[in-house]
């Protein structure tokens, strides 16, 4: 490496090691670049792609309160793809490029979103535990080294914070109603556990990214840190829901003071994140379709923004004359 180069990664190094924030106009190394603007991008496509299985639901929501609050929460989630968007173009990337990229089947997004809805308690678990998995992400991402991106995810995690607490208080509902309802519940819980723990990605020892991230404060905890540290907190919510974790390995343990739990099915991880998961053909078709329609909408944005320049350009050749 040449001596100039060196230099200036040392200097970078430093400023990170200080905690001081990396701003979009500072020297960075091209692969902290790099890395950012593919795990913002996978972290905005998520969002959008997020609000496809919760937005099933919206007409069919049980009462009008409810009917409300996911109505919100499904906004809050196109509303975090436009900050995500916005602090990836702070870092030289065009937004229709990222858009293309997820179209195109090229960008990842988080495996959990194509697993299916099947009924009203889907709705509370996913509040529950994706949101929960989300925040507990997240909160570390609100220290993140990038300024942007840290400023994006304090606003993000508040908005999530509400959306894990209305998941939470629908479980709480149906585990308190009939004994068909408890079943909706538990049912719910069994087929959103594992998922949510697959999206912390990889274990450490699988995963590329976690080693060089840590180094550069882009992640402040790694994949199974954080797993840990969602089952820890989620188990005891799950008793006093009165219904039971699926994981015949799951116990305390003392001596660590953690939950040891079972091993997570990674073929079906794989399988997921390339492509094949139950969801993932009818979830692009969508996004596809949803962003056909808006054409419209961008150019008429295109055409106003146009518009203004040109006006601005007059105004201001005015003044020069
Ligand atoms: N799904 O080296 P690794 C939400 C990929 S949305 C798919 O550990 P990294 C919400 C990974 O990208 C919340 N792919 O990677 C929205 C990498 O692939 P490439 C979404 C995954 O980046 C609506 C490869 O596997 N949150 O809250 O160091 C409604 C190796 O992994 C997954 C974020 O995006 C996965 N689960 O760590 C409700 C948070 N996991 O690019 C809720 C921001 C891994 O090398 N992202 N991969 O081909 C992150 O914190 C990190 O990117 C991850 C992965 C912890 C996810």
């Amino acid at each position: 490496m040449d001596p100039k180069q060196k230099a200036l990664l040392e200097q970078f190094q430093a400023r990170i090691d200080a905690e001081e924030k990396i701003e979009p106009k500072d020297w960075m190394p091209d692969e902290y670049r790099k890395t950012l603007i593919r795990q913002i991008s996978q972290h905005a496509h998520s969002e959008i792609v997020g609000m496809l299985p919760e937005g099933n639901w919206i007409g069919r929501a049980p009462s009008l309160r409810r009917k409300v609050a996911l109505l919100a929460k499904v906004q809050d989630e196109a509303g975090h793809g436009l900050y995500l968007y916005g602090a990836a173009e702070t870092l030289g990337a065009e937004r229709e490029d990222l858009i293309d990229e997820l179209h195109e089947g090229k960008a990842k997004y988080s495996s959990i979103f194509n697993y299916p809805t099947l009924s009203w308690a889907d709705i509370g678990a996913i509040g529950w535990l994706v949101d929960g998995a989300a925040i507990m992400n997240q909160v570390m991402l609100t220290r993140t080294s990038y300024g942007p991106y840290a400023r994006a995810m304090v606003r993000i995690c508040k908005e999530e914070s509400f959306h894990q607490r209305q998941g939470y208080e629908i479980m709480l509902t149906l585990c308190r109603g009939t004994e068909a309802q408890k079943r909706m519940a538990q049912d719910a819980l069994n087929r959103w556990w594992w998922p949510s723990l697959m999206m912390f990605g990889p274990s450490d020892k699988d995963s590329k990214h976690t080693e060089q991230s840590m180094q550069w404060k882009i992640k402040r905890k790694t994949n199974d840190e954080l797993r840990q540290q969602f089952v820890d907190v989620t188990v005891p919510q799950a008793d006093f829901l009165g219904i039971t974790v699926p994981d015949p390995d799951l116990k305390w343990n003392e001596v660590t003071g953690h939950y040891d739990f079972g091993e997570i099915d990674w073929d079906e991880f794989w399988r997921v994140v390339k492509g094949d998961g139950p969801c993932n053909e009818q979830r692009m078709k969508a996004r596809i379709k949803a962003h056909e329609e808006g054409a419209w909408v961008r150019e008429a944005a295109m055409a106003y923004a146009e518009k203004r320049r040109q006006r601005k350009e007059r105004e201001e050749a005015v003044q020069v004359a």
